[in-house]
């Protein structure tokens, strides 16, 4: 039996995730009059906020100075935090909550390995802090996602080895990092994007107490 449950947020726990990415498609529609590809989602989900906006200033052949690239991660944020003003318990995903109370009932402690730097905000508004034992800060950890650090210091922080965890995650870096750290992999998402996981679901609805059970034997 898995002895730790390790979460992401966005995309997982909430339905936060395309808010990054409109935030980033304002950003550069304002900036440069550039409309972001949705494929750039894939490849910015779970990746921080600097590691984002490099991978989409890559893509656009771009070139900003030290100052400039501070500015735009900033205002992506203020953007994104413009959206998550009206955040409130309904952006809960469907059946989180039930596997959040399961998860208690069994005595299993919970970690937030997010690598957003608004999951603390997040968490309040949504009502759900109080349910975690550990909330990691990306900005403390070495390695963002898919380097396997933030799920080690969550694992860490509850007192356990990342291998008697479970790790929640819908992005491919997130995955990565999750199998890198030696915890089991349970993936939302699509399967084929996903397929490194040792489960995938399509939605969050699907995640059962007795699922996540059977995923860790396997
Ligand atoms: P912030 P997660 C990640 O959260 C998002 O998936 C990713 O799109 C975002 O760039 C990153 O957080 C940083 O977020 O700008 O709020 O610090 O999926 O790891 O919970
Ligand atoms: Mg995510």
């Amino acid at each position: 039996m898995f002895k730790g449950a390790l979460f992401d947020l966005d995309g997982v726990i909430a339905d936060t995730a395309i808010l990054h990415f409109k935030a980033w498609q304002q950003l550069m529609r304002t900036h440069f009059k550039i409309e972001l590809p949705l494929e750039l989602e894939t490849k910015t989900k779970g990746v921080s906020r600097n590691d984002s906006l490099q991978t989409i200033l890559n893509f656009c052949e771009i070139k900003v100075s030290s100052t400039q690239f501070i500015q735009l991660a900033a205002e992506k944020n203020t953007i994104y935090q413009s959206f998550l003003t009206e955040l409130t318990s309904t952006n809960i995903l469907p059946g989180i909550t039930r596997l959040i109370n399961d998860l208690r009932v069994n005595h299993i402690p919970l970690a937030l390995a997010s690598a957003s730097q608004n999951g603390p905000l997040i968490l309040d508004k949504l009502g759900l802090r109080h349910n975690f034992a550990a909330i990691e800060d990306p900005s403390q950890v070495k390695h963002g996602k898919p380097a396997p650090d933030i799920f080690i210091a969550a694992a860490n922080s509850l007192g356990l080895d990342p291998i008697d965890c479970v790790g929640f995650e819908d992005s491919i870096a997130g995955i990565t990092a999750i199998n890198t750290s030696g915890a089991t992999a349970i993936a939302i998402g699509n399967a084929t994007e996903l397929k490194a996981a040792t489960i995938v679901v399509n939605n969050t609805d699907k995640l059962s107490f007795n699922t996540i059970t059977t995923a860790f034997i396997e």
